[in-house]
Parts: C-alpha cells; sequence; structure tokens
C-alpha cells in the first residue's frame, strides 16, 4: 500500500506551499519526507510553470525540528556518509532549483531543519522562530550542509559559536545575522512568503533563474563568478523576455515574459 505523504502541497497561481506534516514528532525529516523533497524538486526543476516555492512546517510549535534522531540512531560510518551525501545533494537541488524556494519558519528550525531553511534561497520567520545546529548535543556534526552554509549566512565567528555551543538563536538575533530577511507575527510567515514569491513572479524568469545561479556561484569554488556574470548577461539580453522588458518599459506597459 502506498504511503499517505507526509508533505501536502498547494497550488495558486504556480507558487508551491510545500508543507512538512508530521507534528507529532515535530516535523523532524525521515526518509519519507526526504524521498518526497526529492521527488518534487527533481519533477519541476526547469519547469517554468513553477514561479516560486514556499517550504513550511505543519503546526505553529516548528518548522523543522531536525533529522529524526530515531532514524539515525543505528547507523555506521558508511552508511552515515552515503545518508549524508543523498541529504546534501536534494538541498544542492533545492539551492539550484530556477524558481525562488523560501523558507517560512514557523518555529523550530534545529539541525536538518536550519540546514534546509538555510538551503532555501530566501527565509522569512514568525516571531516564536528558534534557529539552531545542535548536533554536537548527540556527538555529530551536521550532515546536510549546515557547517558550509551558516559560514556563508552568518560569518565564520558566529558559527563556530553556534556549532560547538548547539545553542539556539531567536528570530530578532537571526534577522540581526542575516540567517532571515524578514520577521513577522508567528502565523504570517506564509503570508509574507508568498508577498515576495507574487513580487518576483512579475520579473523576467529567466532572469530570475540566472540570478540565483549567479548568486550561487560566488559561494561555487570551481566557479569564477564575474565569468559566469558576463556570459548570463549576453544570454538573458538575447532572450526574448529581454525584448519584451524593454518594449514594455518603452510602450508603459507591463511586461508578458514567456520564459524565452
Ligand atoms: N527527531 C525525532 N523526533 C523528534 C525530534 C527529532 N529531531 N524532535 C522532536 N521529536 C519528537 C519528540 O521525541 C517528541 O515525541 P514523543 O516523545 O512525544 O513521541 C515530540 O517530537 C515532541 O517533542 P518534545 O516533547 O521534545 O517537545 P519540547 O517542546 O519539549 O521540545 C525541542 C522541543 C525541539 C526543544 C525538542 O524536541 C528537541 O530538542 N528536539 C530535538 C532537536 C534536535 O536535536 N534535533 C536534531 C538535530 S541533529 C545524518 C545527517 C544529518 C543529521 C543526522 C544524521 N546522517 C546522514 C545520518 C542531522 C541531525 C540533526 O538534525
Amino acid at each position: 500500500m502506498a504511503e499517505s505523504p507526509l508533505i501536502h502541497i498547494g497550488e495558486e497561481n504556480g507558487i508551491y506551499t510545500l508543507t512538512i506534516t508530521r507534528p507529532e514528532a515535530l516535523n523532524a525529516l525521515n526518509r519519507q519526507v526526504f524521498n518526497e523533497l526529492e521527488a518534487f524538486f527533481s519533477t519541476y526543476n526547469g519547469d517554468f510553470q513553477v514561479k516560486g516555492v514556499i517550504i513550511t512546517g505543519a503546526g505553529n510549535k516548528a518548522f523543522v525540528a531536525g533529522a529524526d534522531i530515531k532514524e539515525f540512531a543505528a547507523m555506521d560510518a558508511v552508511a552515515g556518509s552515503a545518508l549524508s551525501k543523498r541529504g546534501q545533494d536534494i538541498f544542492f537541488m533545492i539551492e539550484r532549483f530556477h524558481a525562488p524556494v523560501v523558507a517560512a519558519v514557523n518555529g523550530f528550525a534545529l539541525g536538518g531543519g536550519c540546514e534546509l531553511a538555510m538551503s532555501c534561497h530566501i527565509r522569512v520567520a514568525g516571531n516564536n522562530a528558534k534557529f539552531g545546529q545542535p548536533e554536537v548535543n548527540l556527538g555529530l556534526v551536521p550532515g546536510y550542509g549546515g557547517s558550509q552554509r551558516l559560514v556563508q549566512l552568518v560569518g565564520k565567528g558566529k558559527a563556530m559559536e553556534m556549532l560547538l555551543t548547539a545553542d539556539m538563536i531567536n528570530a530578532e538575533e537571526a534577522l540581526r545575522l542575516g540567517l532571515v530577511t524578514h520577521v513577522t507575527e508567528s502565523g504570517e510567515e506564509v503570508t509574507k512568503a508568498k508577498e515576495i514569491l507574487i513580487k518576483i513572479s512579475t520579473k523576467g524568469p529567466l532572469a530570475v533563474k540566472q540570478s540565483i545561479a549567479l548568486i550561487n556561484a560566488y559561494f561555487d569554488k570551481k566557479t569564477d563568478g564575474f565569468e559566469s556574470e558576463y556570459m548570463d548577461f549576453g544570454l538573458t539580453i538575447g532572450s526574448e523576455d529581454s525584448k519584451e522588458g524593454a518594449a514594455a518599459f518603452v510602450e508603459k506597459r507591463k511586461a508578458v515574459f514567456k520564459a524565452k
């Protein structure tokens, strides 16, 4: 018998909302949740019908309270590394998705939950959000990119302190550090995320896709971001959409982009 989904998917005007729904385990990431994330992002990657994605957690207590501790308790080194690599690959799919992905963080975002939020392009937090990488409490290091993306977002000193102490930070501190870009009243984070995505959905889809790729290029040690920029500038200026954008400006009307 097929398992019932743990990620509920809603859609409105090309904006998809993925709600991780395991409230009894504070939406912890088990294998099935990973499988469903992988299925969604591999199916829709490059499909311009998808204009944006919101990831959130069910209920008002947790976004995601980590990887499912009960599932990884009895794992050896080889299986652990393989699973870590698979999780990293799925989070790379999110980070490299053609359309913006916003984490709407409603409560605890710990360990794998904080890592999931950090793999999204933008983070919005309710004022009850708590972020942390508490792996050292379990005798572990992060396994889904947390040791790298936390440094990118908050800098070496704070990332070091958070990883070594396992202390959580609240939404206001996350805002101050740049880990999130907006703090809302609790329960309003998805609405704010939608507002951001609706605005982005009016822009040139190819330009949005390449902007995401260019920001990612900055952090890719094998890529020259400036070279990527002049290549992508050529790509976008040669597109039908850029002609439409310029024509719409001159004719004082809204551009109708076709992702071409
Ligand atoms: N996994 C499984 N169940 C969890 C969970 C988790 N991460 N977090 C909470 N739950 C469950 C609790 O067990 C409890 O279930 P019952 O006992 O009622 O059956 C239920 O959710 C409610 O939790 P609490 O009763 O604990 O709720 P409180 O309000 O008292 O506390 C809390 C909330 C978030 C402070 C607390 O639940 C907590 O400390 N949770 C654990 C946070 C944590 O350490 N998360 C894991 C971080 S480490 C790997 C790759 C990556 C990782 C691991 C392996 N490999 C590739 C193998 C990453 C690991 C992590 O994410």
